[in-house]
């Protein structure tokens, strides 16, 4: 396909919200144009058509652009799903939209001020690794029924809310590795050697305009 109709998508390699962007490109195979940012110094053609400056940015086409991970996925899945990643085994789409908010919601906020805690006044870590540790037993409770959060394959909601787990567990990776949640660790350890996380972890030059077009992996690719 000719370089300037296919979309771009503005990542920064170690994002949770932009790994599960590209997780879901990659398994729709939806190639992209893929561009490299770094969080400090934005390029201005991302800000100029997603003024809130956060990655990951989609461009479809010109004026047509999604700027939520979540968003991002369902868009690649709902074209192409060849994994089933949007028909659970156990539970319903919406249920596993439901998870993913959840991640968001009550987890993600406990985790920022535990990595980042320098980034917060009067922030204790350790109170909000105990608040995170609350979501992974609501995973642990599911995943001692099943491998995966919906059933035995993964879905949506295994890949949009694993890159969080990555991130809390890489903070103290021997804390993580004692806690009481095996089905946890199982999980995220096939997580982290899946072909599909693997794929989608190239590391990329940060993009500048007037580079040549990189065109991100697929899984058919
Ligand atoms: N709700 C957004 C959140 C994306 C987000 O917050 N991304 C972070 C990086 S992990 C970001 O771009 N932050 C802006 C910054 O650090 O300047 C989504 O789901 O895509």
């Amino acid at each position: 396909m000719n370089e300037t109709v296919l979309p771009i998508l503005y990542s920064f390699r170690r994002c949770p919200y932009a790994m599960r962007a590209r997780l879901a490109l990659y398994v729709s195979a939806q190639t992209c144009i893929h561009r490299e940012v770094v969080l400090r110094d934005k390029p201005e053609e991302m800000i100029k058509i997603s003024p809130k400056a956060t990655v990951p940015v989609l461009e479809i086409s010109p004026g047509n652009i999604l700027e939520q991970s979540l968003e991002i996925m369902l868009w690649a899945l709902e074209r192409n799903d060849p994994l089933n990643w949007l028909i659970p085994e156990v539970g319903t789409r919406d249920e596993m939209i439901a998870l993913v908010e959840q991640c968001e919601s009550e987890f993600k906020p406990h985790l920022d001020r535990y990595k980042y805690s320098n980034r917060y006044e009067n922030t204790d870590p350790v109170t909000h690794r105990t608040g995170a540790e609350k979501f992974l037993q609501v995973l642990e409770r599911r995943l001692i029924e099943t491998a995966c959060l919906f059933g035995t394959s993964p879905a949506l909601a295994d890949f949009a809310i694993a890159p969080f787990v990555r991130q809390f567990a890489n903070t103290d990776r021997d804390w993580f590795d004692q806690l009481p949640c095996p089905s946890v660790q199982k999980w995220l350890s096939d997580f982290l050697e899946s072909n599909v996380f693997l794929a989608v972890m190239g590391k990329y030059e940060p993009w500048k305009p007037g580079d040549p077009p990189i065109r991100s992996a697929t899984a058919y690719s």
